[in-house]
């Protein structure tokens, strides 16, 4: 575990930044990326901005209407999320990440742990020159900017790289960590929360460093075991979760609201058609099998509801989802009285198998 050196990068903008590369003349205006609700053409919020336009105090989460009349007068332009092409371009960095790093942790879409130890014999120095070795890598392979944060873990690779954006690179030793951490407010932590600040705040903590310092059993009085010993470890820059790999998701969904309120059955599988169209498009690009198809609904009055078939074996067609889609609506409607807002599909249940040719080719590869 000693002198561990690990990497969060975080793409700047990333959003945005993906509909400047796709159109390069739009660079200098603000750019607002946004989930519209599909109701009228203004409602929805903002996803995420350029700096250009948070220089106007747009910020992510911000109802779109509001994000427009603060960019009033400027040549702001405005985007749909297109989650599609900014996956896409999520999975050429990884795939690069890869090549740099013995495991990479993927967190989201734009973030990602590197375990560089070994790569830079575990030298701090050294993994700073690496580190611009990848950005300058990925800058000239994909054009995309990204912030890097390296540490002696995940926790202090984090906030190192939360402490300088955007085109970032934040260097913390071992040695230097708790004093990094120490003037920081304790929310900076994960697991530290509006509820959690409050109380400790209660408890005279208010920075990092006063959380190092505070006694360890009372905050396992106060917060129980687990939590009070993560705390404690955490504000020391205590933090030995190893950098692992993710598995495949264990499902693939979306999500859509209806144009207008409905119990009508065909006006809701026309929404439905093209939330299958969206699922069926990832799991046959990851040649998936699903043993369950489901329906999720958001009624008029927020209530939520899911129902789901299990199937007798695992499918893996676009018909598949569509027929057990129309089967659990019809039943649904049949059984409730609401009218419906929002609709969802979700596969689960994931198999994949190898085509039968590979199995033979690698058998023969291995005698
Ligand atoms: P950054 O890292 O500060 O330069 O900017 P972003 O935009 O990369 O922000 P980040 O890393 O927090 O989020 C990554 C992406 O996730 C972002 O491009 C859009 C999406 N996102 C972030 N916050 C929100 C939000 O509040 N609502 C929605 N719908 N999407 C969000
Ligand atoms: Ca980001
Ligand atoms: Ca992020």
């Amino acid at each position: 575990m000693q002198n561990r050196i690990v990497m969060l990068a975080d793409f700047d903008y990333f959003y945005a930044q993906c509909e400047e590369l796709r159109d390069p003349a739009i660079k200098d205006k603000p750019i607002v990326v946004g989930v519209y609700s599909g109701r009228t053409e203004e409602s929805g919020a903002v996803s995420t901005s350029n700096y250009v336009a948070r220089k106007y105090a747009v910020k992510s989460g911000m109802p779109l209407f509001l994000a427009k009349r603060k960019l009033e007068g400027t040549d702001a332009v405005f985007f749909h999320v297109d989650h599609e092409y900014y996956d896409q371009i999520s999975d050429r960095i990884m795939q690069i990440f890869r090549g740099y790093a013995t495991s990479l942790e993927q967190v989201s879409v734009d973030e990602a742990y590197l375990d560089v130890t070994e790569q830079v014999e575990g030298s701090f120095e050294k993994a700073r020159e690496y580190a611009q070795k990848i950005k300058a890598d990925v800058k000239t392979q994909v054009g995309i900017s990204f912030t890097i944060g390296v540490g002696p873990n995940k926790l202090v690779a984090k906030i190192a790289c939360d402490s300088q954006k955007p085109d970032g690179l934040t260097i913390v030793r071992p040695e230097e960590a708790r004093f990094f951490l120490a003037p920081l407010d304790v929310d900076r932590l994960l697991g530290v929360g509006k509820k959690t600040m409050v109380r400790m705040e209660q408890m005279g903590i208010k920075t990092i460093g006063d959380l190092a310092k505070y006694d360890c059993q009372r905050l396992i009085e106060v917060f129980g075991k687990v939590i009070g010993i993560y705390f404690h470890n955490a504000a020391n820059a205590v933090d030995n979760e190893a950098v692992v790999e993710q598995g495949e998701a264990e499902s693939i969904s979306r999500i859509g609201t209806l144009k207008q309120d409905t119990r009508d059955l065909e006006f809701i599988l026309q929404k439905t058609t093209e939330l299958t169209a969206d699922v069926y498009r990832e799991v046959s690009e990851k040649n998936l099998s699903f043993k369950t198809v489901a329906i999720y609904m958001v009624m008029v009055d927020l209530s939520s509801k899911t129902r789901s078939i299990t199937l007798e074996q695992p499918a893996k067609s676009k018909a598949a989802i569509e027929t057990n889609v129309r089967l659990l609506f019809e039943k649904y409607l049949a059984e409730s009285t609401l009218e419906i807002r929002r609709v969802g599909v979700k596969v689960s249940g994931f198999s994949r198998e190898e085509p039968k040719q590979k199995q033979l080719s690698s058998f023969f590869q291995s005698i």
